[in-house]
């Protein structure tokens, strides 16, 4: 996490988490009109941690993906920020069920891919590895010259550079784009790629959650289902987050065979921030309909402790195994030393 980050953490204040706290209860007129009385000031963002150690799953990374944010080597040339991201395209065979092994085309072994992050403007360099035994590639979402699409296969053996700037400002992504690419993103090559505003948002408890099919019996439909990767996983783990803190999700839709998949969350309704494009919400609901390869930022914070849902309205979606709980905590009122940010707490 870059030096700024941490920097406007420490200034965040208990004063802007009543706040953030005053926008979940809806009772603060707009958001537009919160985000103007927001003052960092000097609490930080309290991630809860886990009463266990948690294991990931083998060939899964969801504790990674949630909270984890790779921002590449950074160094500067001609006085500009370069960002340097090493990836390797594998092959691996992976458990999703008791039942069901699955072979997965992955970065860096893992499914999701690596969550890449960026500041506007900066320069993104991607060495890109192909170990994986066929032909991959890397598209890249965001503005770029032809050459650096991703359309063409990088072979077996082989390595390309990918090489951009950091524009515009938003979510975005990343996924292989060697046909069918309905099999390949379904096998695994897919993976978030955030580009910070040039202004940092407000600090928040920040997460990933990508939703993913997969295709376990080649019908060109999916049996399973997953938030980053690993079926029913965050039922069977909670995800622990504060109560009254401002929570920012970045979801993105990769599931191929469906249309559409919507994103529903539990006993609350989230800020819009259509593709992470604007600074101000577009929408608040309880609801979102997202296309493949459709993401956004949704912001909200829990008034009440205990365990809420999220899942796609599609319910035989959410009961394949994407659906997981948010369980929100009082660390006043149970655990008052669990105060620091961790990234792989749950
Ligand atoms: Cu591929």
């Amino acid at each position: 996490m870059p030096d700024r980050y941490a920097l406007d953490l420490e200034r965040w204040s208990r004063r802007s988490v009543l706040k953030v706290g005053l926008a979940g209860s809806g009772l603060v007129g707009g958001a537009i009109a919160l985000r103007t009385l927001w003052q960092p000031r000097s609490q930080p963002v309290h991630v809860p941690m886990s009463d266990r150690v948690i294991a990931e799953p083998k060939g899964f990374t969801p504790l990674t993906t949630l909270r984890q944010f790779d921002y590449g080597s950074v160094t500067t040339e001609n006085g500009r920020t370069v960002r340097e991201f090493r990836v390797e395209a594998q092959t691996s065979t992976v458990q999703l069920n008791s039942a069901t092994s699955f072979i997965t085309w992955n970065l860096n072994g893992r499914v999701p891919g690596p969550t890449f992050r960026a500041t506007e403007g900066d320069r993104i360099r991607v060495i890109f590895y192909n170990r994986a035994g066929h032909s991959h590639s890397l598209h890249f979402h965001g503005v770029h010259k032809s050459e650096m699409d991703g359309i063409k296969p990088v072979r077996n053996g082989g390595v390309f550079i990918y090489e951009f700037d950091a524009e515009p400002f938003g979510v975005h992504l990343y996924h292989c784009h060697i046909a069918p690419v309905t099999r390949h993103i379904g096998k695994g090559l897919y993976g978030m790629f955030i580009i910070d505003p040039p202004t940092p948002r407000p600090p928040a408890d920040e997460m990933v959650l990508i939703m993913a099919g997969y295709d376990v019996n080649d019908d060109q439909k999916n049996e399973l289902y997953a938030f980053n990767g690993m079926p029913h996983y965050y039922m069977n783990h909670p995800i622990r987050i504060q109560k009254d803190q401002l929570i920012r999700l970045y979801v993105l839709n990769m599931i191929e065979f469906a249309p559409v998949a919507t994103f529903h969350l539990h006993a609350n309704l989230f800020q819009v921030y259509r593709t992470g494009r604007h600074l101000q919400p577009d929408d608040e609901t309880d609801v979102i309909t997202m296309g493949t390869a459709e993401r956004h930022i949704l912001e909200f914070a829990y008034r009440y402790p205990g365990k809420f849902m999220f899942h796609p309205h599609q319910d035989d979606i959410a009961e394949a195994g994407c659906m997981g709980l948010f369980e929100v905590v009082d660390r006043t009122a149970s655990n008052p030393s669990s105060n620091t940010t961790e990234a792989h707490a749950m």
